[in-house]
């Protein structure tokens, strides 16, 4: 043991530590100083960033043995405080720097560093800083990030006071349609507010600590599986396996098509039978440490017949593949698209016609937080799960009989996230600490480490396409055949209805009066398919608008304008037959040109023959809700002190889910003139909030917006008198008026069910439009390609706050930065950290990022919105590599497009 005398946070403190103990542990466990995070555990995204004797320092791999005795350390605790924050905490809250906020400590502690040496930073020096700290942000796109270290290091200098850095509120008082600061930042950027592995320290003694024994295979039959030894190790107090599960043991996975030819029950809670996936869940460990559960998990022996592993669709779709499920075809949904006229005879007549093969690779979520959740029996007998979860009611749907726990007797509630980007759609861990708990009695607690978040969660699924196009040779396009093929992994959770997105995206934007294709979705022994933010419409355009860029250059045609030639106009409609909410491409386009033609001419300009210019364009679009029915609730109290509770299951991803419920819930109560503080949230609980559905496919600022101002309205209606004021609490209650309202809101009215036949129908309440230009650079001796600028045209319907969502966009061009050029999750024994599955650092996105609006009102949406988080996602991957190909004559048709692969298309094209 060592003992060091330490000066952290200005205050002499003692430690009696192992030699090899890691500093983030010590300040987490030992002197509670949970501001300070842990992400990659491995040195790679400064979470865990400290100053340690004035320098910055990544604290998960600092052991304390070469902690230097009387050191200096500074955590975000002793940066700045709720009470008295640093400029820089300000800052990061008026630049929407906190979106989850995991990165928020770690970056600002670092940033204090770089101030403490220069009070004057470029935004180069701070980018330099950021890069070299390895300081990584998942959802900011870094640009706020730089804003709001320049602006502090002015009130640093004294050139601004802090409340000329503070927002402002408006003189009419609204919140609503500014840029007002997300009630969740102040927690975020002071180190205060709790995560999962947060709340895991502040447990009860007793608590059980969860491993995992996982498979080391991606295919096998189970023969036995022995714990006994296990159980006989030190501190263990139980090893769960399938058999001490009382419910089915399997988690459903949400049939959304009746023609789906599995049954939705494919995936197991822990393996029985099979093994479907490397890293799947056989047996559970609870122990009282993490290390004695850990240590027994290695015990635990599992006899296997290994099977073939089929690692792609097109092997696990091959005739010879023998089923994955058995019962059920490797290929389990499939979904034609007919609209308008046999393609057939128009590609004969048609002036140009090309065929092409698209790929779009298995992108992981890379999310800084690794999975953790607990459990334990609460209140009134109830199984409570606190996770990441982005789907409170659904998982609770999903899991209740797999555990076999009633659903009544089931509570869920979301911890912060350090955000999900959907794979939290999916209940990752819900139901394994479910049945930890059960079996047990006692509360149990899992956290993932990276490599486990990485190889063992849900996966954007991977796709291969091949289309055909024809168009005239004065560039109208005649017709669309195609044929898709995609990857789901090895469970089918939500499968039929990423492939049903597939025929909504493929040929959208465009009039496109005739298209024939296929969408199919396939089982495989890789990650399991879920959500990510763009559910399927990364995948389609990269086919669609990758398609759309090769015929302009078949026709001769500049690809802005003929995409400009083609885009929807009022009478158009969508490649599954539904008319579009706005035609507002038009108008974005117009905005763009002058972007686009400055961008040609800058590239014109520098060009070098070894660093090779172009300009890429696309364009994007996702939807809002889920497939033709969605609903949502809300609901509202007037309290005591005649403020307002807001009660609802918005989940907060780190999207801003609690800033969308209080500007929203502010502007329907604005006859109250409460102010926004007055009115308070109870979010995420499902023994206090109503069913608001998902935080998924982009639904909830329409839809449980609506909810939120329709219980707002109710509540307005009782506290209305006839002489127009509104009554107070009291004279609620001596009234006997009821205090507490229920809003909802349905899009069923409108939106019709999909044809199984032709895929034609209305499925979404709104739309979102965005479009992109995208200048890149290509070093043509090392393949590497650098994304200098992006700029970006959007139409969200009316913007509820206009921080969030610029900040939406700007993390969106982080993540389509890293899923065209270097994010992937092919190599399971490769692709296992942050860095090794190509996570972008700030110097690999543009510090030169633009943002354009048009705010066409949406009918449905409350004072016009639509959604907005997954949108800027759909397509700026594909704008990346059109502009790789306008730069260097090469076309990358399978993503990511790293340096190897562009160089040796660029070989090949010389050769
Ligand atoms: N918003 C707005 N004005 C609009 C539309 C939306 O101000 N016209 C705001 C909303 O208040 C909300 C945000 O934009 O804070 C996104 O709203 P919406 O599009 O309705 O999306 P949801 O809240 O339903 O779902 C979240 C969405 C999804 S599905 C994923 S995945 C996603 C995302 O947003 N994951 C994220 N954004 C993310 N951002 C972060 N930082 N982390 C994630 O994991
Ligand atoms: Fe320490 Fe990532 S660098 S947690
Ligand atoms: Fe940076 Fe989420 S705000 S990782």
């Amino acid at each position: 043991m060592l003992r060091k005398e330490l000066m952290v946070n200005g205050q002499p403190t003692t430690v009696i530590v192992e030699p090899d103990a890691k500093l983030s542990d010590v300040i987490r466990k030992q002197l509670r100083l949970t501001g300070t995070k842990v992400g990659c555990g491995n040195g790679q995204c400064g979470a865990c960033s400290v100053i340690m004797n004035k320098k910055v320092v990544r604290s998960c791999t600092l052991k304390m043995k070469h902690v230097p005795d009387g050191a200096e350390i500074t955590t975000i605790e002793g940066v700045g405080t709720p009470e008295k924050l640093h400029p820089l905490q300000l800052a990061w809250m008026v630049h929407g720097g906190a979106q989850c906020g995991f990165c928020s400590p770690g970056f600002i502690v670092s940033s204090k560093a770089l101030l403490d040496q220069n009070i004057n930073p470029t935004r180069q020096d701070v980018r330099d800083w950021f890069q070299k700290h390895r300081n990584a942000c998942r959802c900011t796109g870094y640009l706020p990030l730089v804003n709001a270290v320049t602006d502090a290091a002015r009130v640093l200098r004294g050139e601004i006071t802090m409340e000329e850095l503070d927002f402002k509120m408006p003189e009419d008082g609204r919140v609503f349609g500014t840029s007002y600061i997300r009630p969740s930042a102040l927690a975020k950027v002071t180190g205060t507010c709790d995560y999962g592995a947060d709340l895991g320290l502040k447990l009860p003694e007793g608590t059980l600590h969860m491993a995992l024994v996982q498979a080391k295979v991606s295919h096998a039959n189970i023969i036995s599986i022995d714990t006994s030894e296990a159980e006989k190790m030190p501190g263990v107090a139980k090893v769960v396996t399938h058999k001490d599960i009382k419910g089915t043991n399997r988690i459903f996975g949400l049939l959304c098509f009746p023609w789906n030819k599995g049954d939705g029950y494919d995936r197991p809670i822990l393996c029985d039978k099979k093994i479907f996936q490397y890293g799947d869940a056989i047996a559970i460990v609870c122990a009282d440490t993490i290390e004695q559960a850990k240590a027994a998990a290695e015990k635990v022996k599992v006899e296997i017949e290994e099977l073939p592993a089929y690692m792609n669709a097109r092997e696990a779709a091959a005739e010879d593949a023998i089923e994955i499920h058995p019962g059920t075809p490797n290929v389990f949904f499939e979904q034609p698209t007919v609209k308008g006229e046999d393609t057939k005879p128009l590609m004969e007549n048609a002036d140009v016609v090309i065929e092409r093969e698209y790929y779009l690779q298995r992108q992981p979520h890379l999310v800084l937080e690794p999975d953790v959740g607990f459990a334990y029996i609460g209140e009134d007998d109830m199984l409570t799960i606190q996770s990441k979860s982005i789907a409170l009611y659904m998982h609770s749907f999903m899991i209740a009989d797999g555990i076999g726990v009633p659903l009544n007797k089931l509570r869920l509630i979301q911890n912060y996230a350090g955000a999900t980007f959907g794979y939290k759609l999916s209940p990752t861990n819900e139901a394994l600490v479910g049945v930890a708990a059960i079996a047990t009695g006692k509360p149990v607690f899992l956290q993932y480490d990276m490599y486990q978040q990485i190889t063992y969660t849900g996966k954007r699924s991977p796709a291969f396409g091949t289309l055909k196009l024809g168009a005239s040779k004065t560039g109208e396009l005649l017709g669309l055949e195609y044929d898709y093929l995609q990857d789901h992994g090895a469970y089918s959770e939500l499968g039929d209805a990423l492939c049903v997105r597939a025929n909504s995206f493929i040929g959208s934007g465009y009039k496109l009066p005739n298209i024939r294709g296929i969408t199919r979705e396939t089982f495989t022994n890789h990650a399991f398919g879920s959500a990510f933010r763009a559910f399927g419409a990364p995948q389609s355009f990269m086919c669609w608008e990758s398609i759309m860029d090769e015929m302009a250059e078949a026709l001769g045609m500049d690809p802005f304008e003929f995409r400009y030639k083609n885009l929807y106009r009022p009478g158009d409609t969508t490649p599954t037959g539904a008319t579009p909410d706005c035609f507002p491409f038009v108008e974005l386009f117009d905005k763009l040109r002058p972007e686009y033609q400055a961008a040609l001419e800058r590239c014109r300009k520098d060009d070098r023959t070894d660093k090779k210019r172009g300009v890429g364009v696309s364009i994007g679009i996702y939807s809002v809700g889920n497939d033709s029915s969605d609903t949502s609730e809300a609901a509202v109290e007037l309290n005591e002190d005649n403020t307002v509770t807001v009660f609802n299951t918005w989940e907060d991803h780190g999207q801003g889910a609690d800033m969308g419920t209080l500007a929203v819930a502010h502007e329907a109560l604005r006859p109250l003139k409460l102010k926004p503080e007055q009115i308070r949230l109870c979010m995420n609980d499902t023994a206090k909030c109503p069913d608001s559905g998902a935080a998924g496919g982009s639904r909830s600022q329409l839809l449980t917006g609506n909810a939120i101002a329709d219980a707002c309205d109710k509540l307005l209606k009782a506290m209305r008198k006839e002489t127009g004021e509104y009554r107070t609490y009291t004279e609620m209650v001596e009234e006997g008026i009821l205090l507490k309202y229920t809003g909802s809101y349905a899009t069923t009215s409108f939106c019709t069910t999909l044809d199984e036949k032709t895929g034609q129908f209305s499925p979404y309440v709104a739309y979102l439009y965005s479009a992109y230009v995208t200048e890149v650079e290509v070093d043509v001796n090392t393949g590497k390609t650098t994304v200098l600028k992006m700029t970006i045209a959007s139409d969200f319907g009316t913007i509820c706050n206009k921080l969030v969502v610029d900040g939406q966009i700007y993390g969106a061009v982080q993540q389509g930065i890293g899923l065209a050029l270097s994010e992937d999750f092919e190599d399971i024994h490769k692709h296992i950290s942050l860095i090794a599955c190509g996570f972008p650092y700030i110097k690999d996105v543009p510090d030169d990022i633009q943002i354009i609006y048009t705010e066409t009102p949406r009918e449905h949406g409350y004072k016009g919105v639509s959604g907005c988080g997954e949108a800027p996602l759909a397509g700026p991957h594909v704008s990346i590599v059109n502009a790789i190909y306008n730069a260097c004559g090469v076309r990358i048709r399978h993503l990511p497009a790293t340096p190897e692969k562009v160089l040796e298309a660029l070989k090949n094209q010389s050769k």
